[in-house]
């Protein structure tokens, strides 16, 4: 039976640490900004700009914390010894490339927080997460954890929602959370079908895959999550990323394709089989017919698409269809300018383009869909949560005080070795997990 439903979106709000290390190989943004001066303040104000815009809107929108960062436990794990300081100082002089791994915000990339799936489509009927264990990336691989606890302190009544551990972290159970996963659906409340984009397959060496950079995702782990989760055969589908993609910069699925409701606005190099994709998802959608929006690259080429982030927007309902949430680069590059002008007015779902401002993001490859996890809820579920994270005129008033006394406006990987930057993030973070109502979540709290 058909329950209303919402669909909330729980952005990261940018740590205090948000800087530019090149960490992620086959992120074409990571890589060209390595070194470069960042300002967490400005990110941290940029992400909270989006969530407020959207909140006004009407859309539910939910703040998924920062996490602790430099994670000095993990330096202690890996050998470093001695006070705080010391073991950021020695970090510094002898792996600066682990001090810069353990500093990164890169949780603010909520879509690869976990993946989510709405009571609408599990056996038991509760909303299932399963924290990412995010592999691919040692600085990535870090953040699993803390996301578990703190999705465990919003969602916590265990008669509506589930929680798994993340998976086995070895590399042939690569999983990236929701940034290769999409829903499809007639509404919210409605069953729909669960898209899941994999990159390879790990226990299958003949299968394509990308040769230039990795695919971070594999079958094997998207099939898990979806065991996990209880969904049916009718509930899912598995479909391989375009290798060539992936080799041109495409690591996360959610850069090159985008789904709501009945809508899939995607490029055609996305699939490695693009007419097997639409027709699976349209031998599972009940109640309403699969939109395919394709982009051609004749329209829109390859690399425009990654230099862009066309793909990474956020696509939403609204009252007179669809809005694309895009990030401001869109309009810098003249055939997908061009492309959106003719989208909105060619009769099809998507009705307006809404541009948003989240350049410091951007610089490390996250756009607007990667700043944000999209959790359905039906009305008794979102009344279940812990309600301290809904963004509400006051919650974002006090979320910009507190990033206005707490962030630094310039931050370089020199400074991530500074024994006052980890006072300052952890008295920063000790106060949010109180403004957000959250309990003890970090390991410096524990
Ligand atoms: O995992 N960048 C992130 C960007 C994640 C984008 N998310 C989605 N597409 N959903 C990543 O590659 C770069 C950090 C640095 O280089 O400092 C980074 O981790």
């Amino acid at each position: 039976m058909s329950q209303h439903a919402v669909e909330a979106n729980f952005d990261g709000l940018v740590g205090p640490t948000h800087n530019y290390a090149g960490l992620s190989w086959g992120n074409v943004a990571s890589k060209s900004n390595v070194n470069a001066v960042s300002n967490p303040r400005e990110a941290a104000l940029q992400g909270l700009a989006k969530m407020k815009r959207l909140a006004d809107r009407g859309y539910v929108q939910g703040v998924l914390p920062p996490h602790e960062r430099p994670h000095v436990p993990t330096l202690r794990r890996l050998g470093f010894t001695g006070s705080d300081a010391e073991v950021l100082a020695s970090a510094a002089r002898k792996a600066p490339e682990l001090l810069a791994a353990v500093s990164s915000a890169s949780a603010m990339w909520t879509a690869n927080a976990a993946t989510v799936s709405p009571s609408a489509d599990t056996a038991d009927h509760r909303v299932h997460f399963t924290p990412a264990n995010l592999g691919a990336k040692f600085h990535r691989s870090i953040e699993h954890v803390v996301t578990g606890r703190a999705l465990k302190a919003i969602f916590s009544d265990e008669g509506y929602f589930a929680h798994h551990p993340a998976l086995p972290p070895v590399a042939q159970f690569g999983d990236e959370g929701a940034a290769n996963h999409t829903r499809l659906c007639a509404g919210y409340g409605d069953p729909g079908v669960e898209l899941f984009v994999y990159g390879r397959c790990a226990f299958n060496d003949a299968a394509p895959a990308p040769t230039r950079y990795p695919a971070r995702q594999t079958l094997e782990a998207s099939r898990a999550i979806a065991r996990m989760h209880g969904l049916r055969d009718r509930n899912r589908v598995f479909a391989q990323q375009n290798p060539a993609a992936i080799d041109a910069g495409v690591f996360h699925n959610d850069v090159i394709a985008v789904g709501n409701g009945n809508t899939l606005f995607y490029h055609e190099l996305a699939f490695l089989d693009e007419a097997a994709v639409l027709a699976d998802l349209r031998a599972r959608l009940t109640g309403t017919d699969l939109h395919a929006v394709r982009v051609s690259s004749e329209d829109v080429p390859l690399e425009d698409a990654v230099a862009s982030y066309l793909f990474n927007s956020q696509l939403l309902n609204a009252p007179d269809g669809m809005v694309l949430a895009v990030p401001g680069e869109c309009r810098e590059i003249a055939s997908v300018s061009r492309y959106l002008d003719a989208l909105v007015g060619d009769g099809g779902p998507i009705t307006s383009v809404e541009v948003f401002d989240v350049k410091q993001s951007m610089r490390n490859g996250g756009g607007p869909a990667c700043l944000r996890l999209r959790v359905v809820l039906t009305d008794d579920e979102r009344a279940a949560l812990n309600s301290g994270v809904i963004l509400t005129d006051s919650l974002y008033e006090r979320l910009t005080a507190w990033v206005e006394a707490h962030y630094r406006d310039e931050l370089t990987q020199d400074d991530l070795a500074d024994p006052m930057l980890l006072d300052e993030v952890h008295k920063a973070l000790d106060e949010l997990t109180g403004i957000l109502g959250l309990g003890s979540i970090y390991d410096f709290q524990l």
